[in-house]
């Protein structure tokens, strides 16, 4: 049984619709970000941010509680190989899976965060403009390498997803198509489609109230 603490538009999105995929019991906690986070929320995550993932046994003790999206996406498919969202240690698909995890996670992650809160890398507010362009820039350098990355194939881990689709899921949602459109980058919205089409996806998008803008 898994808890997984989600906020509104919280990174935690992959990893709720890879546990929709996996089938496997758990419920969603929604925290309140306008208020303080709680000290038991602490206790799980002493950085405060969403998500956080606790995992408990049979017999309701906790077993393993994690935080970091990405991680949280590795924990997942290694407590399930069944559904071959990441391959078996020491091979060439599990590294070139963690690969683009990690990518993401320097490349996009951050860039999507200086999008959102310009005002976070700026003491200056005349210069948060700029801040945001640059971002702009860096979302759709990446987005280009994904696209790349991707070519013909289906899905970023190639003809079925792997950890990399669930987290990159989670960017695309956040993505504005006003911005610059992702479909700009069409093996990314091929696989976009793909991955938004899929019943498990479809339920997660239900439950945070969220559509995909190409
Ligand atoms: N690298 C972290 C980022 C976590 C993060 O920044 N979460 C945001 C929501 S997407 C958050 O907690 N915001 C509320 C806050 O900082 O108080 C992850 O992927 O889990």
């Amino acid at each position: 049984m898994y808890t997984l603490y989600v906020s509104r538009n919280s990174a935690g999105m992959g990893a709720h619709a890879m546990l929709e995929e996996l089938g496997a019991p758990f419920e969603t906690v929604a925290i309140d970000t306008s208020k303080p986070r709680t000290p038991e929320y602490l206790a799980i995550n002493p950085t405060g941010r969403i998500p956080s993932l606790v995992e408990f046994d049979d017999a309701g003790s906790r077993v393993a509680v994690v935080f970091q999206s990405a991680a949280i996406l590795c924990h997942l498919a290694d407590r399930h190989p069944e559904a071959k969202f990441l391959g078996p240690v020491g091979g060439a698909a599990r590294a070139r899976s963690l690969q683009w995890l990690w990518f993401m996670a320097e490349a996009l992650q951050p860039a999507y965060l200086m999008h959102f809160h310009p005002d976070g890398f700026t003491a200056d507010p005349s210069g948060q403009a700029a801040i945001d362009a640059k971002a702009t820039d860096l979302i759709d350098a990446a987005w280009t390498i994904v696209d790349g990355a991707i070519g013909a194939g289906s899905y970023l881990g190639g003809m079925a997803p792997e950890i990399c689709d669930f987290y990159f899921l989670t960017f695309a949602l956040w993505h504005k198509a006003h911005h610059r459109p992702l479909a700009a980058h069409p093996n990314l919205a091929r696989a976009l489609r793909g991955m938004t089409a899929r019943p498990a996806v479809r339920r997660m998008m239900a439950a945070s109230g969220k559509t995909l803008q190409l």
